[in-house]
């Protein structure tokens, strides 16, 4: 018993003195004042917005501290199974807000701030969002941290600490710039442990040996060593004491500094150089989204980060002492993708190498310890590392990749005998030029579960990707575990006003963390002053928006128009370019007129935004034809408020909670059986938007949820998809003649040079429309036209808008992660006492 050990006096001072948590305004003010005066130097004659949230930051951040050092106390002393969320992105957004409103001192705080002069907005909106992520994955991530606080699971997530984020996008004459996204200056919520540290290993090579027993043991030398810093940043739960941890590693030079010896020699030049090439490991964020391009540098990233967590999870397992086979009833390790996958091999390499275990107890150590969650089926988006680069890079991992395929060879074809086929069908290695490693086989082999992300997607997994290793293993290996969102940040952050008269429809704000009870709105659906206040919600919200699109774009929007809105990443795939098209058609319907049908023209605002990978050309030119659409439409006479066309600049995080809240429609019209799940069709139903969409992803479950009557669905079905492909691949294929209307127009210089354009509408005309766009578009059209329709019925849109929150319970991150708790990780939850 650790706390005994302690003399009683000396916890008696400890007690008496320990830190503790403001309570209240008056507290509060008292701890901002000192923060501003003593820890940034300022006075109230120099305090502007950024010192105000500075301090804020800082007397918050005091709060979890202490919440924090409970929580890891108390879940150290317990040691009961931990569970570690391996990402290489978590998209967090900006903190601060989130820790008043899960630590409950939000009122105390604005009503504090405001005796200082200060609008608790603006001081929220001075902080820089953490974007380390690329969208829906990294997201998703950040959503499963606040729900595993909030469930008093014992949970670590482990990251990179990347210097750069996702790039800042600038739209400059309608052309997408990046702008690096250096975010590390002054970020109250990071705590460097530079005592945690470990050094990890690259190149090199392995050396056999004999030990003394006789047996062949593998020792991996020389090589470069680079040091892994960990920075720790606290995780609030909602409404609980649980503060749990996310560890991100940072990289430097080993021995600190420089090389001293290099530097003593008088080579400084190298030595620093060195030290450079250290810290580029953690520097940047690759900025593909569903797109793997086999970089060296990416898979040091992968290892760097990997070979740090496994060595901290095996320290703190290695403290309590306990036999190797009670591993896995310790530790559950969750790997966000394949991008950790090297974690199941350096854990077996550590099993073997460094302690000794056989193979088999190894082995089966670690595919129990692990579970693999698959976000995408896009073959351009499966991991695949070349053997030579990883030979290279990492010698000893090659090995063991290799002896795991051979035992798992071995077992397939104890089972399927003679079945060559299949053998090189599921081997890890792929036999081209070069060989190649599939991250994803290697990681269904070395787990114990392997789940997709929405039912559609999971079943595809099974029936496509996945099929023969659901032969091999039979179909429990496979399951499926539907996303969610939490809904503290994409309900009571980003939308106090519906927050709000929810709770007081509700009696009180229980909903928030049993998100099932909003089906106890649908008691209202018919009360007239409820939907007036629904209402008037949206506007309230729409008028945020149109203030905020004023500001960043100068255009002026009606918010009695229909915001019909498309935020994600720009991606063929997801297909802007079906939306931008659709925009244009109906442009050039407008255009023809008489005065008399204007007037029963809904207005629209077609709202757009997202970022393309810098180097994914057709997504930049999507873009691009979004933007020049948008200059000729918004200045059109005759047009004036029935269409507006707006791009959104570099849409993020804080972003995202101004802009979900103010839809009435958004768009999720992903090529079907394309999108893993999609997460952002949950914040805008549950925020009262309406959304069109395909048959694709979390799509069909939410319909499933909502009601049919209360979605607009188009288009071709997955299971038809092939079929289209493939006739279209033999030259079967014709324009539709709508679409064909709009490709006139864009030829037409109407928007600018058309041939910026002709690599887009070449794709679709002559290159086969492998995304469907032609074969879609009568549908999605004409329901678009459904909308209309639907939008000049108030009173109806309203019961449909409310019906739909009042289902939306499922949808939280909540269930998602109890899902993996009981049936993937096996692990319980630990409230922490005072
Ligand atoms: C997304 N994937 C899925 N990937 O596309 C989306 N990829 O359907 C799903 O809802 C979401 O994951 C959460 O499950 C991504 O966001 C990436 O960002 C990514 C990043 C690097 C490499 C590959």
């Amino acid at each position: 018993n650790v706390e005994a050990s302690i003399p009683e006096p000396l916890r008696e001072a400890w007690r008496k003195y320990s830190a503790s948590e403001f309570t209240n305004k008056e507290e509060f003010e008292k701890e901002l004042v000192r923060h501003i005066e003593t820890t940034l130097a300022r006075s109230l004659y120099n305090c502007d917005e950024n010192a105000a949230y500075s301090g804020t930051a800082l007397a918050f951040r005091d709060r979890l501290i202490i919440e924090w050092n409970k929580t890891q106390q108390r879940q150290t002393f317990t040691d009961q199974k931990r569970v570690y969320y391996l990402s290489l992105e978590f998209l967090m957004g900006r903190a601060l807000d989130n820790a008043m409103l899960n630590v409950g001192m939000k009122d105390a705080a604005r009503d504090g701030l405001s005796d200082l002069g200060f609008r608790i907005e603006d001081v929220i909106a001075q902080e820089h969002d953490a974007a380390l992520g690329n969208g829906g994955l990294g997201r998703l991530a950040a959503c499963f941290l606040d729900s595993m606080a909030t469930l008093n699971y014992p949970a670590w997530g482990y990251g990179l600490r990347y210097r750069y984020g996702i790039f800042k996008q600038e739209i400059v004459n309608g052309y997408q710039m990046e702008v690096p996204d250096y975010w590390l200056d002054n970020n109250p919520w990071e705590f460097p442990r530079h005592e945690i540290t470990v050094d990890i290993q690259f190149y090199g090579r392995v050396k056999n040996h004999q030990n003394e027993n006789g047996k062949v043991v593998h020792t991996w030398e020389d090589g470069e060593i680079v040091q892994a810093v960990a920075y720790d940043v606290p995780i609030p739960g909602y409404g609980t004491k649980t503060t749990n941890n996310l560890r991100l590693w940072s990289s430097k030079a080993s021995s600190g500094e420089f090389d001293f010896q290099k530097f003593n020699a008088g080579d400084y030049e190298s030595a620093v150089a060195d030290q450079q090439n250290a810290e580029t490991i953690s520097a940047v964020l690759y900025p593909n989204d569903n797109l793997e391009r086999g970089k060296e540098l990416r898979l040091k990233q992968q290892y760097f980060w990997c070979a740090a967590s496994l060595f901290d999870i095996v320290r703190r397992f290695k403290k309590t002492r306990r036999a190797w086979n009670e591993f896995p009833d310790q530790v559950a390790i969750q790997l966000n993708d394949t991008h950790p996958t090297l974690a199941i091999v350096e854990l077996q390499r550590i099993l073997i190498d460094e302690e000794g275990l056989e193979w088999d107890e190894a082995w089966n150590i670690v595919t129990k310890t692990f579970g693999y969650t698959n976000h995408t089926v896009l073959p351009e988006a499966l991991e695949k590392w070349s053997v030579p680069l990883m030979q290279n890079l990492l010698p000893r991992h090659l090995q063991l990749i290799y002896d795991i395929n051979l035992f798992f060879l071995q077992t397939v074809e104890k089972r399927f005998p003679k079945d060559r086929e299949m053998l090189s069908r599921v081997s890890i290695i792929e036999e081209s030029h070069p060989k190649m490693v599939r991250m994803a086989y290697l990681a269904i082999i070395g787990s114990h579960k392997v789940n997709g992300v929405a039912e559609l997607h999971s079943d595809l997994l099974k029936t496509t990707l996945f099929k023969d290793f659901v032969e091999i293993y039979g179909p429990d290996r496979f399951t499926n575990v539907t996303n969610g969102v939490t809904p503290r940040r994409w309900l009571h952050q980003a939308n106090p006003l519906l927050s709000a008269l929810i709770a007081e429809k509700l009696g009180g704000h229980e909903f928030l963390t049993d998100l099932t009870l909003l089906d106890k709105l649908e008691a209202f659906v018919d009360d007239k002053d409820f939907r007036h206040e629904w209402a008037h919600i949206k506007t309230m919200n729409k008028l945020r928006l149109a203030k905020f699109i004023k500001s960043t774009t100068g255009h002026e929007v009606d918010p009695n128009s229909l915001f019909d809105i498309q935020v994600k990443r720009i991606h063929e795939y997801k297909r802007q370019q079906l939306n931008i098209f659709g925009v244009i058609h109906r442009y050039l319907t407008i255009k023809d007129m008489s005065a008399e049908e204007k007037k029963k023209v809904v207005p629209r605002v077609s709202i757009f935004g997202g970022k393309a990978a810098p180097g994914y050309w057709m997504a930049k030119t999507i873009i691009h034809l979004i933007n020049k659409v948008a200059d000729v439409v918004n200045k059109d006479a005759d047009i004036g408020n029935l269409l507006k066309v707006i791009f959104i600049e570099d849409y993020n995080v804080s972003k995202a909670e101004i802009i979900c809240p103010a839809s009435d429609l958004s768009e999720h019209i992903s090529t079907a059986g394309t999108e893993g799940s999609g997460t952002s069709n949950m914040k805008f139903v549950m925020n009262g938007g309406l959304i069109i969409g395909t048959c694709d992803g979390a799509n069909i479950e939410i319909t499933r949820e909502i009601g049919e009557n209360n979605i607009f669905l188009f288009g071709n079905l997955a299971e038809d998809v092939e079929e289209l492909r493939h006739r279209h691949f033999y030259g079967d294929f014709q324009l539709d003649p709508q679409l064909a209307k709009v490709f006139a127009a864009i030829k037409s210089n109407m928007f600018g040079d058309a041939a910026d354009f002709s690599a887009l509408t070449a794709s679709i005309e002559e290159h086969g429309d492998y995304y469907l766009v032609s074969d879609d578009f009568n549908s999605y059209i004409t329901t678009h036209g459904m909308v209309d329709e639907a939008f000049k019925n108030k009173e109806e849109w309203l019961a449909k808008s409310i019906t739909s929150v009042a289902r939306m319970g499922f949808f939280s991150t909540d269930r998602v992660i109890n899902e993996y708790a009981d049936s993937i990780w096996n692990v319980e939850p630990l409230e922490i006492k005072d």
